[in-house]
């Protein structure tokens, strides 16, 4: 399997996140991807190639201009105040304020965020736009005639919407690879989404439309960072109606649980019948995530490829999360090969 790789995530090293009353280091961070890479070059996976570049188009088919603008501008304008942090939000339009967009940079950030949990440092929109070309270039592999690509995106995109920052996420890069199949032809994509987190982000972007079905398995909101997003009775809004599916599930689950849940997820897709396969591939799963409540051990990513090859799609695999630092390359790199496996069995 090709896998598209761009130096670039380098650049974005927030230095810190609240959690649990005090300011830790950022669970994402760089060595996450550079241990994928290191585990697809080690298990000899395939070639690793760099993105070409798209330009800012594609992404502003998921994105609007006016966020763009503001996350590629908001460094220079963080420099120009000479602070020397990095750029985090604190105040959002909740409930009785208003949402409406303020002039100043801390104000403008709240209205582009839902969290303090995406920090904005001096190289992060070149990363995230990296990313996004990453995920762009892995789709046209795919476009090409390719049967699966892995995007080895940092950052991860799967909470950022159309117009709102958090949880680690910037651009949606699972969203915007799956708008490009769509511009590129195909009428119909599917977007599984395993990483432990909801994708909130991807849902809302494709909430009201039939010609992307999402899905998704996770940590029960009532508990679980988003919080706000990712409750079963979700399924999708006016021409969207039934393209949408959550599968929350309880802190704890294991293989058992977590791929009982795959199954029915699998078997919504085999019935849209879609063209083409996204997965958000976040492996924080894993049951020594350092964030995470779920109970996946390494051997279970092989299944979980070869359950995802069964639907027989083309698919392109997208870097989401996964912050057991020394295992993650282990981990999504045992979901490729799973279903490089199964795919190889399947031509046998
Ligand atoms: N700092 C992804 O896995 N958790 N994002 C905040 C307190 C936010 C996870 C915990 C988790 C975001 C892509
Ligand atoms: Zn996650």
């Amino acid at each position: 399997m090709l896998t598209i790789y761009s130096d670039d995530h380098h650049l974005h090293h927030g230095r810190c996140e609240l959690m649990d009353g005090q300011l830790m280091p950022c669970f994402e961070m760089p060595s996450r991807a550079d241990h994928v890479l290191q585990r697809v070059k080690d298990r000899n996976l395939g070639p690793v190639q760099a993105p070409r570049d798209f330009g800012r188009a594609p992404l502003q088919r998921i994105h609007s201009a006016e966020y763009l603008d503001f996350f590629q501008g908001a460094w220079a304008r963080w420099s120009e105040l000479n602070r020397d942090g990095d750029l985090l939000p604190f105040t959002w339009p909740a409930r009785t304020l208003r949402t409406l967009k303020p002039k100043s940079l801390l104000g403008e950030l709240g209205y582009y965020s839902f969290d303090g949990g995406a920090p904005i440092t001096a190289g992060t929109w070149q990363a995230a736009y990296s990313a996004a070309q990453v995920a762009l270039t892995a789709q046209a592999e795919i476009q090409a005639g390719a049967h699966s690509a892995f995007a080895l995106c940092r950052p991860p995109g799967h909470h950022a919407a159309s117009d709102l920052m958090g949880g680690y996420c910037y651009l949606n890069n699972a969203a915007i690879a799956a708008q490009a199949f769509l511009d590129q032809g195909h009428s119909k994509v599917a977007i599984l989404d395993v990483d432990y987190h909801h994708g909130n982000g991807t849902q809302a972007i494709f909430y009201d439309r039939s010609d992307v079905f999402f899905a998704s398995i996770h940590g029960h909101p009532e508990a679980e960072f988003p919080f706000f997003l990712g409750y079963a009775d979700e399924q999708g809004e006016g021409a969207g109606e039934g393209f949408n599916v959550n599968y929350p599930l309880a802190a704890g689950s294991g293989w058992d649980t977590w791929s009982a849940a795959l199954d029915q997820a699998c078997q919504r897709i085999e019935a849209y019948a879609p063209d083409v396969l996204v997965i958000s591939l976040g492996v924080d799963t894993f049951k020594d995530d350092p964030i995470s409540q779920f109970k996946l051990d390494s051997p279970d990513y092989l299944r979980m490829g070869q359950r995802i090859a069964r639907l027989g799609k083309p698919t392109l695999f997208v870097m989401e999360g996964g912050y057991a630092v020394e295992e993650i390359g282990i981990n999504a790199v045992n979901v490729l090969e799973g279903f490089e496996g199964a795919q190889q069995e399947a031509h046998a």
